[in-house]
């Protein structure tokens, strides 16, 4: 069941992918939603490239599953990771916050699927005539860094205008969701929020506190003015940076109340100085449940409401 083109491409059992969030998205967490019939994701985030390598290894002693890496095109440290997955045999790679054309010859000779997150569908199609497996579509629903489309609007639109799979994120968190994203026309969804609150995640419990009593319009943008938009739960943290964004401070000024901030959070449990990043959909997570828990009752649900002949 669940049998697709998603999984096709993963070699996993479920077309369900964990988001490669920064700090979180550690090798405990990837192995556990591998584990789960997932493909789990190793963030490589800003971290150091021989850092990355080692998550990798320690990753494989935990799963024999597949799981992939994200890179955050913003790294400096990017076409060293980049060279770094090729190296230690990792099978998917998903990208961020860029353009990855650069890596994908690279890439593609080595045989890892290349998966790039895409806001757009012009960046869609640039990625699929580049050489791309898939794309993850992922609405300003979603935390982090953002586009400026829904979910609802461009999930449709971006599976019209590519032939590879769509893999949908921003806003999922339930069964409910993932059908919906297949009912607009993809093949796959990636979850981010949902595991940033699973047991498994590293992610300090106060961090995780503030997901489970989160409701709807508990998140906002920051960074807008810098031209990197970025999607938190409010704190003493976003309060001062709008404020600071309203009156017209310059980059340098905000960049000072963001330094190390999102270690701050998801580390040490600040949650008033530190950066929540996480989704609009953080107000459906009601309980810390294994990455397994999560997956199988995801599947399940989506599975009942689309009926298993459609997937
Ligand atoms: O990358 C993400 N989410 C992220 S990255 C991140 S680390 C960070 N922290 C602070 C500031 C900036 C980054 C935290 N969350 N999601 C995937 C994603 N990619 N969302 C949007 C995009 C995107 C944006 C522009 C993809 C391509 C793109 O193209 C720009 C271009 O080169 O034309």
């Amino acid at each position: 069941m669940m049998k697709n083109r998603v999984t096709e491409l993963l070699k996993t059992e479920y077309p369900l992918i964990q988001g490669g969030m920064a700090w979180v998205a550690e090798h405990n967490l990837a192995a556990a939603v591998s584990n789960a019939g997932g493909l789990g994701i190793i963030g490589a985030a800003s971290a150091p490239a021989e850092i990355v390598r080692e998550e990798i290894r320690k990753c494989r002693e935990l799963t024999d599953k597949p799981f992939g890496v994200n890179i955050m095109l913003l790294n400096p440290n990017a076409d060293e990771v980049a060279k770094i997955v090729v190296e230690e045999g990792v099978k998917v790679v998903t990208t961020g916050a860029g353009n990855p054309g650069k890596y994908m010859e690279a890439w593609k000779a080595a045989g890892v699927a290349v998966i790039p997150v895409v806001a757009s569908t012009a960046m869609a199609i640039m990625m699929e005539r580049a050489g791309a497996d898939a794309v993850v579509a992922e609405g300003m629903e979603s935390g982090g860094h953002i586009g400026v489309t829904t979910s609802f609007a461009l999930i449709p639109q971006v599976a019209d205008a590519v032939k590879i799979p769509v893999i949908a994120a921003g806003g999922i968190a339930d069964g409910r969701g993932m059908a919906a994203a297949f009912l607009l026309g993809a093949e796959g969804i990636q979850m981010g929020t949902r595991f940033v609150a699973a047991k498994e995640s590293i992610v300090h419990a106060a961090f995780k506190e503030r997901i489970i009593k989160a409701k709807d319009i508990d998140s906002v943008v920051t960074g807008t003015s810098t031209g990197h938009p970025v999607r938190c739960l409010k704190n003493r943290m976003t309060k001062e940076y709008l404020r600071l964004e309203q009156e017209g401070a310059d980059f340098m000024e905000l960049e000072k109340l963001t330094l190390g901030s999102l270690k701050k959070a998801v580390i040490d449990g600040d949650v008033v100085n530190g950066t929540l990043m996480a989704g609009q959909i953080a107000g459906l997570i009601k309980s810390e449940e294994s990455c397994a828990d999560i997956v199988k009752g995801i599947v399940n649900d989506a599975e009942k409401l689309l009926g298993t002949s459609q997937i």
